[in-house]
């Protein structure tokens, strides 16, 4: 029995040097495959729309449901290009879609773009990257007195950001900033769904331990540019 065995083992297709050479080929053409899917998977802005204009309000009192049709609706960028506009002083933020439960917006990052470090006051926000790879820079808040205009804010942790890893602000951390590093040397596009849709946030500096409200205005909203209130 034991030498059958062994015998067996030493059979075994596997031990073929011919075995390795196929199996790697196998490999190599399932991962481009799995590449190539999931570059044509990539849909229609309009298809996102849908899906989130069809979820339940009780949808976006939680993180994951909006999460996961992020990551499992990737939006292709050409869809977008009525919504991208572009400043070399600041990001610019475009609306695309707004109901009383959510407003999704794309924020075009030139090279080198962030945001201030801000809150949602309190609300959920979920982002993707269809295009670009940007940071997510998380801060934990060790006090604030809002009406003093003080705070004192610590670094936490940092979450990439690109089209296959979508990301929901953690409600008990929300306070974060997000860059795109000057050192990938590309724009980038996001896509943010903000429920409900809010239009003033805190904005806060960690260096100075200082607070304060800002308000927050569209570039475009539908693809058409909005007037700045002087
Ligand atoms: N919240 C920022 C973008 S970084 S999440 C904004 O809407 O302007
Ligand atoms: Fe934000």
């Amino acid at each position: 029995m034991g030498a059958t065995a062994a015998t067996n083992t030493s059979n075994k297709i596997s031990n073929f040097p011919v075995f390795n050479i196929l199996s790697c080929i196998l490999n190599s053409l399932s991962n481009l495959l799995m590449t190539t899917l999931t570059k044509t998977s990539r849909v229609h802005i309009d298809e996102l729309v849908n899906k989130l204009r069809a979820l339940p309000a009780s949808a976006f009192d939680e993180t994951e449901t909006v999460r996961s049709l992020l990551a499992n609706t990737p939006v292709d960028e050409a869809s977008l290009a009525s919504y991208l506009t572009w400043d070399q002083q600041h990001y610019t933020r475009n609306l695309i879609d707004k109901t009383v439960l959510y407003e999704l917006i794309a924020i075009c990052w030139d090279v080198g773009q962030g945001s201030s470090v801000h809150n949602h006051r309190d609300q959920n926000c979920w982002m993707a990257a269809p295009v670009g790879k940007l940071l997510v820079e998380n801060f934990h808040v060790g006090f604030e007195d809002s009406k003093a205009g003080k705070c004192h804010l610590e670094a936490s942790n940092t979450v990439e950001l690109t089209a296959a890893n979508p990301c929901a602000v953690d409600p008990r951390e929300p306070v974060h900033r997000v860059i795109n590093p000057r050192d990938a040397n590309q724009r980038a596009v996001t896509l943010h769904v903000y429920s409900r849709p809010f239009d003033s946030c805190v904005v806060y500096s960690p260096e100075h331990g200082t607070c304060g409200d800002i308000r927050l205005h569209y570039t475009t909203a539908f693809g058409k540019p909005v007037a700045r209130p002087q």
